[in-house]
């Protein structure tokens, strides 16, 4: 239906549909490239829509996922974003057959996409980003420090305008993918379904013993029973911290409860910096998964 042909023509406004075929192009994507880390690029499509968001200061406006600048340097070279080349150039292609979709509302979209073919919740979407300039990157330091705890984290997360509750949600994210030595420094899945969406990650930190990794690289817990898994010192502050655990038990006794809340904040973390149209906040659309 010459989706992308249309796309050179003056005055294309791109429809439901148009956004749809991106979504089913990305899933497709996901689909045949499932020799990548644990069998999906999903996480780590994830992780590039988090950090393109987590920038965001409410102070005074900058970062969030309007821009697009992780595409530049510094930006690009910021410690925290390491190896997220490999989820930038996997949606390279479907930039190329799309070209009028913006970086910036694909990554966005592209996260969306993982996380309802990872089996989780509808993230309802809207688009509306512009691509920014280099002179847009953010400065260094903004993104969450894994080293850290329960008062960093509620600095870094506050500035985003999040609560409390909202953190917690967040971090369930962390059901999702692993870490690699050769990009953060840590190694090690969180839970034993990385590339499914479930509230797994509330429960093994409330269940599990975790212990300290005997190893060379960054302070890390492993697992007590099987020690094939990980908790960040930053995982550990969720259960350390009283207000923060008893969301954490709430989310692990209810996953409904989980995908609820998740949905809801992942929605606000992906539009954060983004001047949408007046309105449009009521026209957010859910895409069909793939193989629905
Ligand atoms: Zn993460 N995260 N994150 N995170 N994250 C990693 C990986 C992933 C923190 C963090 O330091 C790290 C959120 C919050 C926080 C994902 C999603 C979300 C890694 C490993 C680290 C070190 C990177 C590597 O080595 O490849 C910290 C301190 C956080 C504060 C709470 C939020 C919020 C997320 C989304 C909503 C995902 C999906 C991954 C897995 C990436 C992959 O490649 O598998």
């Amino acid at each position: 239906n010459g989706l992308s042909g249309s796309a050179t023509t003056k005055n294309f406004t791109p429809k439901f549909d148009d956004y749809q075929a991106v979504y089913n192009e990305i899933a497709s994507r996901l689909e045949e490239n499932d020799e990548y880390d644990d069998g999906s690029y999903g996480p780590v499509l994830v992780r590039l829509a988090w950090h393109a968001s987590g920038t965001f200061d409410k102070e005074t406006g900058t970062g969030g996922s309007n821009g697009a600048t992780m595409r530049f340097a510094p930006e690009s070279a910021h410690g925290a974003n390491a190896g997220l080349k490999a989820a930038r150039d996997f949606l390279e292609p479907v930039k190329a057959k799309f070209p009028w979709i913006t970086y910036s509302d694909l990554w966005i979209l592209a996260g969306v996409c993982s996380l309802q073919e990872m089996l989780g919740p509808q993230i309802p979407y809207r688009p509306g980003r512009k691509d920014g300039e280099v002179a847009a990157c953010t400065p260094d330091g903004r993104l969450p420090d894994a080293s850290q705890a329960q008062d960093h984290l509620r600095k870094i997360f506050y500035r985003m305008g999040f609560n409390d509750q909202e953190i917690v949600a967040l971090s369930g994210a962390h059901a999702l993918g692993r870490c690699h030595a050769n990009r953060s420094g840590y190694e090690g899945p969180w839970t034993f379904s990385p590339t499914v969406l479930t509230n797994d990650y509330y429960k093994l930190l409330l269940d599990e013993k975790w212990q300290w990794k005997k190893w060379e690289g960054p302070k890390q817990y492993e697992d007590k029973t099987t020690k094939s898994l990980m908790m960040l010192p930053a995982d550990l502050a969720i259960i350390q911290d009283k207000k923060f655990k008893a969301y954490a038990e709430k989310y692990a006794a209810d996953n409904d409860l989980f995908f609820k809340d998740f949905s809801a904040v992942i929605v606000k973390l992906f539009e954060l910096g983004v001047p949408f149209a007046e309105g449009t906040e009521n026209k957010r659309w859910v895409f069909k998964t793939f193989n629905a």
